[in-house]
């Protein structure tokens, strides 16, 4: 029996199927292998030493030596091993922050330019083996290496070429200990991935005991070429850091930022450790002959090294977040520095604002709304779906969209099923290939109407720009300008929320308060009788006069999610506006407006004077007083600072009456205002006597004074 024509039928047209299929299959081959080539590199391009770096992106950095013991931001070399002595040390509480953090890696002071080394070096006698800690037999490289296994974090090394301690610094046998350590440094301790060579170089010091200056020439004095040599043989993965890299590159600034327009290429041969014209690697050269990006070092704190005196100045959470969107959002990475305290820990009030940071960072990223969108391209190369525009979009970071050969602009847009309010773009240059594009604008489309919400140049590895809330239902990205066809790895949409954070109020002499938020969204509403305010409270629309005794209870909040900030207490006396400083023992009288502004950022000090300093001020009428305030000066660098007193009223400033006489407690450590009370009195006249100045500085510094009145 043969089979029945249905069944015939059927096997032919399974044939035909099949070979439709096939056809279909070749002729795409043939397509797809003569019409579309891969974009060419162009110009500089990233090692894969490079390439890794770039995806560390948030990193931290720790200042800890010798200057937590001393105070020091610089110590000259002439300082002892026994100095360096933590009594709580604990690297596991480091690098356990840290990565909590949301942090990659950590980089540490092995030796700043004191000289001093947080491993027993053989080299030299001016380490840890001859501390105290761990009655010498300790390594903190060691541990803190562990620690980074363990917690899942990166080590980088900072050595400091100068060194202040050395007898030798200046001569050739310098050198040579200099590479040694460096060996050292980079056989012992596992994979390190970054060595940061600092640019701070030659001057002043002990120098085993000389203390002179001595002066070296940057270019040639270290011998740099051997020293990355020992690099490249000992940590083949590791990058360089140094004004000029040749791995990364230093910002120009240590207040962590890029400039917008932002290039990984730099004429690197032009610059050196200690380069003159610095502030060009800001933005690095647009005609660079090297790939070599920018890092943002900055420290959390004022200073690099750890003083107690810093801990009522740890950065606020906005200005963390600026930091972020001006270094991370601007193609570099950020080296935030953490520094660790005389315990040998991360402060509380540190770790408490590198959460912040991470929390606020996190609701700023939460949702990427390009995902939920169509994607077109004005142009995409070879029509191929490999370069499509939908890869932005894919989560991939090895897939991208591009243009056709010489197609330079184009545009890819983003379309939303509803309308979508969005505040945040996040985009990526495939950068392996280079990178190009140097003039971009976003447009979004409002009720029919394309408007441009941002122009800018760079994007580099990652661009990331903040603009005002926009309800749209397409966007797109204009290329406008590219040295070659843009690459695009990926573009992400958010929508932040509002940045809620304290107010700030203040003052002036005038009696005129003023409060202010970062971010314009937030509102904030206060109340003057002691109560706890709420959003039911007085909204705060425009600055007010306060002339009486009072106390104003203040708090933002996000009227969006109904949160608010917890409430901020300040108190007011009596306005200044009738103040005069009538006399000051030394010292400019036509300054003596900043004791008595409502500021205590500006800053009045008296002359060096070996007797005890005096200020009378007349309040311009009589009250009923029962204690004054003294706020030290608030500067990065304090000096002149009051930590014994005096305090006299007078009704006539001639007849005068002493009503405290006592000690700042702390005030050193903590500047913060001092309050003290007395006897209720009647002055018009009120007269401050330093009898002591902190570090016996016979100079008086103010940075504000005033009074409590009885009411
Ligand atoms: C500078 C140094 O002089 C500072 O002390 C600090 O280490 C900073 C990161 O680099 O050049």
């Amino acid at each position: 029996m043969g089979i029945s024509y249905k069944r015939r039928r059927a096997i032919k047209m399974k044939r035909f199927y099949f070979i439709i299929i096939l056809l279909g299959f070749i002729c795409l081959f043939v397509f797809c292998k003569e019409g579309i080539t891969e974009p060419k590199p162009y110009g500089p391009l990233p090692s894969e030493n490079q390439l890794e770096w770039h995806n560390m992106e948030y990193y931290a950095f720790i200042h800890f030596n010798m200057n937590t013991f001393t105070n020091m931001e610089w110590g000259n070399g002439s300082e002892k091993p026994t100095q360096f002595n933590p009594t709580e040390l604990d690297v596991k509480q480091w690098a356990k922050t840290i990565r909590e953090a949301g942090m990659k890696g950590v980089i540490i002071t092995a030796k700043h330019h004191d000289g001093f080394c947080l491993w027993p070096s053989k080299y030299t006698e001016h380490s840890i083996k001859n501390s105290p800690w761990k009655g010498g037999k300790g390594d903190i490289l060691e541990d803190l290496s562990e620690a980074c296994k363990e917690h899942g974090l990166k080590m980088g090394l900072y050595l400091s070429p100068w060194d202040r301690n050395h007898a030798e610094y200046g001569k050739p046998e310098y050198v040579t200990y200099f590479h040694n350590q460096l060996r050292e440094l980079l056989t012992n301790y596992g994979d390190i991935f970054e060595v940061w060579f600092d640019g701070a170089n030659g001057g002043s010091g002990y120098y085993g005991g000389a203390n002179e200056t001595r002066k070296i020439d940057n270019k040639t004095y270290y011998q740099w070429d051997k020293a990355i040599d020992i690099v490249r043989e000992l940590q083949p993965n590791a990058v360089i850091f140094g004004d000029g890299g040749p791995g990364v590159r230093w910002v120009g600034n240590e207040e962590g930022w890029a400039n917008e327009t932002n290039w990984s290429l730099l004429r690197q041969k032009e610059v050196y450790p200690g380069y003159q014209k610095y502030k060009e690697l800001r933005s690095g050269h647009e005609d660079g002959t090297h790939w070599v990006p920018a890092e943002c070092d900055v420290s959390i704190r004022p200073g690099w090294y750890y003083h107690p005196s810093e801990d009522v100045q740890v950065k606020t959470l906005s200005h963390l977040v600026d930091i972020y969107y001006q270094s991370i959002g601007r193609n570099a990475s950020l080296l935030l520095n953490l520094p660790v305290d005389n315990r040998g820990l991360i402060h509380e009030k540190d770790a408490e604002q590198l959460m912040a940071l991470k929390q606020q960072i996190e609701k700023d990223f939460k949702h990427n709304l390009a995902t939920d969108s169509k994607v077109t391209a004005t142009n995409v190369r070879g029509g191929s779906s490999k370069f499509e525009a939908n890869n932005v979009i894919d989560g991939n970071d090895q897939t991208y969209w591009t243009t056709n050969d010489a197609i330079t602009t184009a545009s890819i847009t983003f379309e939303f099923e509803d309308p979508t309010e969005v505040n945040r773009i996040l985009l990526q240059e495939y950068i392996p290939l280079g990178q190009r594009i140097y003039g971009f604008n976003i447009e979004a489309e409002v009720a029919g109407n394309w408007t441009i919400i941002d122009s800018q140049t760079t994007i580099g590895t990652k661009r990331i720009l903040r603009f005002d809330t926009v309800e749209t239902t397409r966007i797109r990205v204009n290329i406008t300008n590219s040295k070659a066809e843009p690459i695009i790895s990926n573009i992400e949409f958010y929508l932040a929320p509002n940045l809620l954070t304290e107010p700030i109020i203040k003052r002036d002499k005038n009696g005129m308060v003023t409060m202010e938020v970062t971010d314009k969204n937030i509102d904030i509403y206060y109340t003057k009788d002691g109560s706890s305010p709420s959003s039911g409270s007085k909204k705060y629309n425009s600055p007010f006069i306060v002339n009486e005794p009072t106390t104003l209870n203040a708090i933002a909040h996000n009227p969006d999610d109904n949160e608010q900030t917890e409430t901020k207490t300040i108190y007011f006396d009596i306005n200044k506006k009738d103040w005069k400083v009538l006399k000051v023992s030394s010292g400019k009288l036509d300054d003596t407006y900043k004791i008595i502004d409502d500021d205590p950022k500006t800053t009045w000090a008296s002359e060096k004077n070996n007797a005890p300093n005096e200020i009378v001020i007349d309040l311009g009428n009589e009250y009923s007083l029962q204690g004054f305030t003294y706020m030290p000066v608030q500067g990065r660098w304090p000096y002149g600072i009051v930590s014994s007193y005096e305090f006299s009223i007078s009704t006539n400033n001639k007849v005068w009456k002493t009503t405290a006489i006592g000690e700042f407690g702390n005030i050193k450590n903590n500047p913060i205002e001092q309050i003290i009370k007395f006897k209720t009195s009647k002055a018009r006249y009120i007269k401050l006597r330093s009898i002591k100045i902190i570090d016996n500085d016979n100079r008086l510094s103010v940075g504000e004074i005033g009074v409590i009145t009885k009411t």
